[in-house]
């Protein structure tokens, strides 16, 4: 089963990724977390995957962007 949280900025996607996560984990499943959040400095889980190992938000701001630009290039 894959799970995605998508909504709106601070809707609480990385929070509910990381409760549900746990609740799943006590309940026997075996969980896989994947962070597709460039921008995020500091994750509540430990992502399995992290896109932030191929682009950070951070990386292309330093090149000019600003934020909202940065997340939609990455
Ligand atoms: N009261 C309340 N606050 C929540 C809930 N879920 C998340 N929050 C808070 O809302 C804020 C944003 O939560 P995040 O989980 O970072 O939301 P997000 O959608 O991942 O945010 P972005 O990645 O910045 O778009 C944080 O301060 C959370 O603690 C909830 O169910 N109730
Ligand atoms: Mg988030």
């Amino acid at each position: 089963m894959i799970l995605a949280f998508i909504g709106t900025a601070g809707s609480g996607k990385t929070t509910l990724t990381a409760e549900f996560g746990k609740y799943l984990e006590e309940n026997g499943y075996s969980v896989s977390y994947v962070n597709l959040d460039t921008g995020v400095r500091k994750l509540p889980y430990r992502p399995n995957v992290d896109v932030r190992e191929e682009i950070t938000a951070w990386e292309l701001m330093e090149e000019g962007l600003g934020p909202n630009g940065a997340i939609v290039r990455s």
